[in-house]
């Protein structure tokens, strides 16, 4: 069962999803070739800045010129490249150019910096970076540079937007192939495609090995029930790399129907309402904050939105009473969306009950997606019942890349992945989020490790002990709340400079904890393990209320007089991982 870098389904149920029709053998970079044949002039792709509209004819024709220029620099099959673009144009013809030469984008987001890079790039041996000059104030090149010296093995890297300065433009890159582009090895459909990031509840992100023929049928399976065809208009308002709207129906969907992408450059309603007017967007995907401020803005936008039919929700749990107020607000249909980059996606259905839309999650896309509600024992719980959600099917991944170890425990022995998500199945079959078993904050959908950022908050000289933990906020959903133990003799800190360390580690910033809390001790359960649970109701509970667990005859002291080196094990990390910082 077990591949070189990443388990895969075993031939069982490879032959089941092909005789069912799931996996039909098609490829990203043929069903670009097709759409283009079947109807080269209509528009593939919408990129307001610069005012650029490329038919299929064009993106086809743009993606072959590039995939000859990467060959010809020695990008081939099965190399690794770091994808770090915006919503822009080019985002499209450099993966699908990646594509059809068989080479796997790993998609990193925008708001990833040198840490989470330098990372990927590693951990890949990722042959070229591909970035954008500059973007929301940052310098990507300044980033890559730091990126090139440390990692020696990266190849090149291309700058897809602005002034290249020290690097190549990306423009630079195509070449004209003489005749058909000839790729030496093509890739297959049941060869891996791209390698996505998980939300992660671990130290370093997992990255998510997708197939051609699993995505495809995802998209496929999505647009069905999302209702895009040809004539819809998707609004790319999210960050395109991440898996929601790039594949819930998204852009790839949009793309597999021979529909129109719209690339919006920012999300808020002062940019993305002028365009769903002038383009006449149908559907667009949005996480629960968003989706609250364009509920808040619309009653009174002066644009016309009766275009939007789909509005689809997701990435974090919606709130029944925000998802009540989405149509009356928009003037279309809501379609709540329960997905994971590692597969299993569920919608609630146009046509359900309203009842439904705005109180569950959705079910499944496939009828072969199997579903376990289980209890901490793995034994399957009654419909009804609150439990952890397990999942396999057509495509869900087998097992991240090169993660042995991770892999047996976020995977049952028969294949399920363990989501880490605590639902409810309802008689209709549909989803409810309940909460969720993996020490993870979503925070209005961007999902953060506590692992990661506890690691690097230990590698302070001043800290001795650190838990990161999620408390509500009333937009965001959920935000990070640190709670540090600070070394017996260390130098006072304020939270400030705490909020700095960790920034200048190098991180996203929306892995930077929103509070940070001084405290004696940590909270212990009956067994002596630390209490995220006690210091969750704490954080709820808002500042100055930790410590209350102090005097408890569970409490024991943690700050000791001979603290441990920052690196080493600590009583909330028995084993961290390394950070991507000192890997
Ligand atoms: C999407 O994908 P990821 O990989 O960033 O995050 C997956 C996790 C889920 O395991 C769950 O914990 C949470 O995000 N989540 C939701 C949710 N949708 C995702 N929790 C509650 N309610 C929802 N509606 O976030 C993603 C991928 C494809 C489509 C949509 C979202």
């Amino acid at each position: 069962m077990s591949g070189a870098e990443a388990p895969t389904w075993p031939e069982e149920f490879a032959a089941r999803y092909r005789a069912a029709g799931h996996w039909r053998g098609e490829t990203f970079g043929q069903l670009l070739r097709d759409r283009a044949a079947e109807h080269p002039d209509r528009i593939a792709i919408v990129d307001p800045t610069g005012g650029r509209r490329w038919t299929y004819g064009q993106l086809d024709r743009r993606a072959d010129r590039l995939a000859a220029g990467l060959l010809a620099r020695g990008i081939v099959k099965g190399d690794k490249v770091v994808v770090q673009l915006p919503n822009i144009a080019e985002f499209f013809e450099t993966i699908f150019a990646l594509f059809r030469i068989g080479a796997l984008p790993v998609f990193a987001l925008p708001a990833h910096r040198e840490t989470e890079i330098r990372y990927f790039c590693e951990f890949t041996e990722a042959a070229a970076y591909v970035i954008p000059a500059e973007h929301g104030g940052f310098d990507y090149r300044d980033l890559a540079a730091k990126v090139l010296t440390e990692v020696p093995a990266l190849r090149h890297v291309f700058v897809a937007a602005g002034d290249p300065g020290a690097f190549e433009a990306l423009s630079d890159v195509p070449l004209d192939p003489a005749g058909p582009l000839a790729v030496p090895d093509p890739p297959a459909p049941g060869d891996l495609a791209f390698l996505q990031l998980s939300g992660g509840s671990t130290g370093v992100p997992k990255l998510i090995p997708r197939t051609h023929d699993d995505y495809i049928y995802s998209l496929r399976g999505s647009n069905e029930l999302c209702g895009v065809d040809a004539d819809s208009v998707y609004l790319v308002a999210l960050p395109a790399a991440h898996n929601f709207p790039l594949s819930s129906p998204g852009s790839l969907g949009a793309l597999y129907a021979g529909a129109r992408v719209v690339l919006c450059p920012q999300p808020g309603p002062e940019v993305a309402f002028p365009l769903i007017e002038s383009e006449g967007v149908t559907i667009t995907g949005l996480v629960p904050p968003l989706a609250l401020v364009w509920t808040e803005a619309a009653p009174s936008s002066a644009y016309d939105l009766s275009s939007l039919e789909v509005l689809l929700v997701g990435g974090a749990k919606f709130s029944e009473e925000a998802a009540r107020r989405v149509g009356p607000a928009l003037g279309c249909t809501l379609q709540q969306v329960f997905g994971m980059a590692e597969g299993l996606v569920n919608y609630t259905r146009l046509d359900d009950p309203a009842e439904t839309i705005v109180t569950t999650q959705g079910r499944p896309i496939s009828p072969d997606d199997e579903i376990r509600v289980v209890d901490d024992e793995d034994e399957d719980l009654p419909v009804g019942a609150t439990g952890h959600l397990l999942t396999r099917g057509p495509y869900t991944i087998r097992g991240y890349w090169k993660a042995p170890e991770h892999n047996a425990r976020s995977f049952t022995a028969d294949g399920f992945y363990r989501t880490g998500d605590v639902v409810r199945l309802t008689e209709t079959g549909h989803l409810v989020v309940e909460g969720r078993a993996k020490d993870q904050i979503n925070r209005g959908g961007e999902k953060i490790a506590a692992e990661e950022v506890e690691n690097h908050l230990l590698a302070h000289p001043s800290v001795h002990d650190a838990n990161v933990v999620a408390e509500p906020d009333p937009y965001l959903g959920e935000r990070t709340c640190a709670y540090v133990i600070l070394r017996k003799g260390a130098e006072p800190l304020k939270p400030v400079a705490v909020k700095k360390f960790v920034r200048g580690r190098g991180l996203a910033a929306y892995k930077v904890p929103d509070r940070v809390e001084f405290v004696e001790s940590f909270p212990r359960t009956g067994v002596g393990k630390i209490s995220k649970k006690d210091l969750r109701a704490a954080a709820s509970n808002g500042p100055d209320s930790a410590g209350g667990w102090s005097g408890s005859a569970s409490a024991q002291p943690d700050a000791v007089a001979a603290a441990p080196p920052a690196s080493t094990p600590s009583a909330s990390n028995p084993s961290p991982s390394t950070p991507p910082a000192q890997a």
